[in-house]
C-alpha cells in the first residue's frame, strides 16, 4: 500500500518528498490514507469508491465548486479556510483528481492537523457545537443555486425508493440471508408510513430544495484537538440537492445516539434527548433565519425518518451480500441495521409529538 500511495502522491501539486502512509478514519465509502512529507506537513490522500459513485467526475466537479464558495464565504467572515473547509490539492495535470492506470479515482487534500473526530458521543459532551457546526454549513451554502449541482447518486435521500429497493433485495435474496433478518423486516414493514414522510411533501414542493450535505453522521465532523470544538465538516461527496431535512436527521441519527452504529448489546443503544435538544438549538441558531415554518415543525420527525431510512439501506446491503458499506465481520450491516432500528423504536415515542 505505502508504494501505491507514495506513486500516486507524485501525481498531486505537493512540495515534499514521500516519507510514509497509513489508513486512516472510519468511513465506510472511501480508501482514505494519511501521508506524510518531507515538509513536515500531513496530506490526506484519497481514493474515491466507483461502485458507489459511479461518475467520479461530477462528485469532483460538485466539489470543487462547494469548496470555493466555502473558502470565500469562510473568508469574508474572519474566519480560518485551511481548517474549517477541506482544501483539494491539484494534481500535476491541474485536475482535481488523478486516473491512475486501472481507472481508479483519487484526490489529495490538505490535512488537517490537531483534529479528531467521534464515532459517538462521550459522556458529558453537549452537542450544541456540533447542531452550531452542521448550522452554519447550511447558512454558508444558502446562497449557493442548488441547482449548480450535480445529483451524484441519484434518490439518495428517497426513502420511498430505499424502501422498495429492501423488498426487492427480500425477494431475490440473493445472499440468502433474509432468513436471519425477519423480525427486522417486520419492523420495517410496519413503518411504511416513514418513508413517505419527507418525500411526498418534496415531491409537492412544500419542502425547498436546498444545497445539503447529505451525509451528516457525526464522524464527518473534525474536532479541535485544543478547543475540543467542532471545526470543520469534511466528506463532502454527497453534496448535492437535498432538503435541510436530511441533514438535521442523520445528525440526530448518530449525534444523539448512546452508541456506536455498529453496537451488538442493543441495551447500550438509546436515543439521548438531551443531545437532540442541545443539536437543535445550535442548529437553529445558525440555520433559524433561512428555514421555513414547515421545515421546523418536521425537524423532529425527521430523525425518525433518517434512522429508519438507514436502518433499511443497511438492512438491503446485507441481504444483497454487503457489496456497498465496508464491513469487517459477517452481521456487520446487520448488526448496524438493529441500532437503527432500536433508535428508531425509542424516537417515535417521543418525537412523534415533539414541538420546539
Ligand atoms: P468516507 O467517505 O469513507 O467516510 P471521509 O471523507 O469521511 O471518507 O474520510 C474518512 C475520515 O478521515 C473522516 O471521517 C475524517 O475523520 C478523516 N478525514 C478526512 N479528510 C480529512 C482531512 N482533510 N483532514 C483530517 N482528517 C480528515
Ligand atoms: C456512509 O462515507 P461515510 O462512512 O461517512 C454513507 C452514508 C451513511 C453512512 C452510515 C456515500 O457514510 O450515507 O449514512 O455510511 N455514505 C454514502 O454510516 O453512502
Ligand atoms: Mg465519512
Amino acid at each position: 500500500m505505502v508504494n501505491l500511495i507514495r506513486k500516486i502522491s507524485e501525481k498531486f501539486c505537493i512540495q515534499g518528498n514521500f516519507i510514509c502512509a497509513e489508513n486512516y478514519g472510519r468511513g465506510h465509502i472511501n480508501d482514505t490514507y494519511l501521508a506524510s512529507f518531507s515538509d513536515g506537513e500531513h496530506r490526506i490522500i484519497q481514493k474515491i469508491n466507483s461502485f458507489v459513485f459511479k461518475n467520479p467526475e461530477l462528485v469532483m466537479e460538485n466539489m470543487v465548486k462547494v469548496i470555493s464558495h466555502l473558502i470565500m464565504k469562510i473568508f469574508k467572515e474572519g474566519g480560518d479556510a485551511k481548517r474549517e473547509t477541506l482544501n483539494l490539492i491539484a494534481a500535476r495535470d491541474g485536475l482535481p483528481y488523478h486516473i491512475d492506470g486501472d481507472g481508479n479515482y483519487w484526490r489529495a487534500f490538505l490535512f488537517i492537523e490537531d483534529s479528531f473526530s467521534y464515532e459517538k458521543i462521550e459522556k458529558g459532551n453537549d452537542l450544541y457545537d456540533t447542531g452550531l457546526i452542521f448550522g452554519k454549513f447550511q447558512r454558508l451554502l444558502s446562497d449557493f443555486k442548488a441547482s449548480e449541482l450535480h445529483h451524484t447518486i441519484p434518490d439518495f435521500h428517497n426513502t420511498k425508493i430505499r424502501y422498495e429497493n429492501l423488498f426487492k433485495a427480500v425477494s431475490a435474496d440473493i445472499a440468502g440471508r433474509v432468513n436471519r433478518a425477519l423480525p427486522e423486516i417486520k419492523f420495517i414493514e410496519e413503518r411504511r408510513e416513514y418513508s413517505a414522510l419527507i418525500q411526498d411533501q418534496l415531491d409537492a414542493s412544500l419542502l425547498p430544495l436546498r444545497v445539503t450535505h447529505n451525509d451528516t453522521k457525526l464522524n464527518n465532523v473534525l474536532f479541535d484537538c485544543n478547543t475540543r470544538k467542532p471545526l470543520c465538516v469534511v466528506d463532502l461527496d454527497t453534496v448535492m440537492p437535498g432538503s435541510i431535512l436530511f441533514d438535521f436527521g442523520d445528525a440526530i441519527r448518530t449525534g444523539a445516539s448512546t452508541a456506536e452504529e455498529d453496537e451488538t448489546d442493543l441495551s447500550k443503544v438509546s436515543f439521548d434527548l438531551d443531545s437532540f435538544k442541545a443539536f437543535a438549538e445550535g442548529f437553529l441558531e445558525e440555520a433559524g433565519s433561512i428555514i421555513t415554518e414547515r421545515e421546523r415543525d418536521c425537524l423532529p420527525i425527521s430523525a425518525v425518518v433518517l434512522s429508519y431510512e438507514q436502518g433499511i439501506r443497511f438492512l438491503a446491503d446485507y441481504l444483497e451480500g454487503d457489496r456497498y458499506y465496508k464491513t469487517s465481520r459477517d452481521d456487520h450491516n446487520l448488526d448496524r441495521c438493529r441500532t437503527q432500528l432500536k433508535l428508531v423504536k425509542e424516537m417515535e415515542e417521543i418525537l412523534r409529538n415533539y414541538k420546539f
